[in-house]
């Protein structure tokens, strides 16, 4: 196992849609059990292959406080969405210590691929909703600050650069 290193905004790879996985084989799985390992040890509750180098469609998400819920998405698609919108908090590992709220839908539907290469379906809500979106969002080369305004973007984008700045001369 490994722990990879994770790409931080301004990363071009971070704005690139990611390629479809077209056959879930040994290599992809050792992917996955990275994924993983990165995902616990950051810590956070999802990561999207792109936030790792990586430009294919798969992900990993656990929101269970125990982190016993592991859950990968390969070539996830969003096949429903509620009406209903949500707003809460969001963060990102690629865009460090940073937070903003975000609207989406409360709830969707996903069909996916699971570890197995079997195509599965999952109705999920609330926060797991939310993990879903914000890691197909990164397969599609969208951030969660594309979400926002543009003022409440720039403000990130610079208190990022500074916390940066900050860091560099400590
Ligand atoms: O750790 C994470 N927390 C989080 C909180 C609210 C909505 C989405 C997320 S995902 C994020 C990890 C990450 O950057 N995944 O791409
Ligand atoms: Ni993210």
């Amino acid at each position: 196992m490994a722990i990879l290193r994770i790409l931080e905004v301004p990363h071009p790879m971070l704005k690139r849609r990611a390629a479809p996985v077209e056959r879930v084989d040994e290599e992809i799985r050792r992917l996955v059990r990275d994924m993983f390992e990165t995902m616990y040890e950051a810590p956070g509750i999802g990561l999207a292959a792109p936030q790792v180098g990586v430009g294919r469609r798969l992900c990993v998400i656990d929101v269970s406080e125990e982190k016993n819920a592991p859950l990968c998405l390969v070539n996830p698609r969003i096949t429903w969405r509620s009406e209903n919108l949500a707003s809460a908090e969001e963060g990102c590992l690629s865009l460090p210590d940073q937070y903003a709220e975000v609207t989406r839908p409360d709830a969707v539907e996903v069909v996916y691929l699971d570890e197995q290469g079997e195509e599965r379906k999952l109705r999920a809500d609330g926060l797991l909703a939310r993990c879903i979106q914000h890691e197909i969002d990164h397969l599609d080369g969208i951030l969660f600050i594309d979400h926002i305004s543009a003022l409440k973007r720039n403000m990130i984008l610079r208190k990022l650069a500074k916390a940066r700045r900050l860091k560099a001369s400590a």
